[in-house]
């Protein structure tokens, strides 16, 4: 099997598998047994191979945030923080693959901080034969955003949504999968404007009117805007993603199963 062939990246919102605007380390164990079931039933439907990348939620950002890790190194402190981030999102990441086995899904999963390093914040040419061989063996890889050391500062944070651009672009992903807590892009932040309007396309030149961050949680690697960044630039390579609300019912199932414009759409130009 060519991993070219339908390949999905999927990424699951950190505020949705997780409590993360409580602040507590907190599964949202609610929906993701949901996911899981939503996930298992789409791939019963359709032949795709998919890869998973999660978001940390609650179990990375806040430490993330109060030790400043996405500034790189700056004391001694936040070297001494950073095992424990690790072991927190080691938890989180044990978790998620749990759910999805217990659901019939074949997970294995890929820690980022162990493969891969970052130069200035930014992934380049990171091995992939671990994720290729695990697709061939039709085993579905999960990923996770994590703390990786860094050639220029280093360590920083790479964030799931990089993650997701990069494997889109490498792999050559048919498909991308954007799943958050909101209905898509909104005019406004839909979480304290009610009057927020729904955006349903969004390409590099109309992306300059819109007001997109709209996370009211602590977020260290730049919540929806950060999110739409990574898109576009995978639009620039004419690959088209779908930023949708996975914490409402079904509407994942229907994303995998080839249903298109149910969140906003971030198309080539
Ligand atoms: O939740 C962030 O990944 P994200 C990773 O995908 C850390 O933004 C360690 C905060």
């Amino acid at each position: 099997m060519s991993v070219r062939n339908k390949l999905i990246i999927l990424k699951l919102g950190g505020s949705v598998i997780t409590h993360k605007s409580s602040g507590r380390k907190m599964v949202n164990r609610k929906n993701l047994e949901r996911l899981s079931l939503e996930l298992s039933r789409a791939q019963k439907k359709e032949k795709f191979s998919i890869i998973i990348i999660h978001g940390v939620g609650s179990f990375g950002h806040i430490i993330a945030g109060k030790f400043k890790l996405n500034d790189g190194f700056k004391n001694k402190k936040q070297v001494k923080v950073i095992p424990l981030l690790r072991g927190d999102l080691e938890k989180l990441n044990t978790k998620v693959i749990k759910t999805l086995m217990e659901n019939k899904l074949n997970t294995m999963a890929v820690h980022p901080s162990s493969l891969w390093t970052l130069n200035n914040r930014r992934l380049k040419n990171a091995n992939l034969d671990m994720i290729k061989n695990l697709l061939k063996l039709e085993l579905t890889p999960v990923l996770y955003g994590d703390i990786l050391t860094d050639s220029k500062l280093g360590f920083s944070i790479l964030s799931g949504d990089q993650i997701v651009y990069y494997l889109a672009k490498k792999l050559n992903a048919v498909k991308v999968i954007v799943g958050t807590d909101v209905d898509g892009v909104f005019d406004a932040n839909p979480k304290i404007n009610k009057g927020a309007k729904l955006i349903k396309e969004i390409n590099k030149h109309n992306v300059k009117q819109f007001c997109v961050n709209a996370s009211t949680a602590v977020d260290v690697t730049g919540g929806m805007g950060g999110k739409i960044n990574e898109l576009l630039k995978l639009a620039n390579f004419g690959i088209e993603s779908e930023i949708i609300n996975i914490s409402k019912q079904g509407i994942l199932e229907k994303s995998l199963r080839g249903k298109k414009g149910i969140g906003t759409l971030i198309v080539p130009a």
